[in-house]
């Protein structure tokens, strides 16, 4: 049997990358009570009471705070949902995403 031999015609990234990460990020506001925004922190991020409340602190007293690192599409859907949930109670709670350099 003849052999064929026939080159590829697309260049064939290696799938071994790691995904980017992706920070999801607490920003401070003068409104939100504390506790609303630890029940949020425990409830999207699956955070004990103890981290929950140290983050919330942290961003209350430095103005933000990193929550976790995820890919782009969970860390996106987690700062949408934990935002839309400050929006439920009419608080201005604001969750933002940022890529890990
Ligand atoms: N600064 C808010 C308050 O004093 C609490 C808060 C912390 C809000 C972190 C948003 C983020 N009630």
């Amino acid at each position: 049997m003849p052999e064929i031999t026939t080159k590829p015609r697309v260049q064939v990234k290696p799938q071994t990358e790691r995904p980017k990460l992706y920070k999801v990020i607490l920003i401070n506001d003068d409104f939100t009570p504390r506790e609303f925004v630890v029940t949020v922190l425990k409830g999207e991020f699956k955070l004990s009471e103890d981290q929950a409340h140290r983050i919330m602190i942290t961003a209350h007293r430095r103005g933000v705070c990193v929550v976790a690192v995820f890919t782009k599409d969970v860390a996106e859907t987690k700062a949408t949902r934990a935002t839309d949930a400050g929006k439920a109670k009419g608080y201005p709670l604001l969750f933002t995403t940022e890529p890990e350099e």
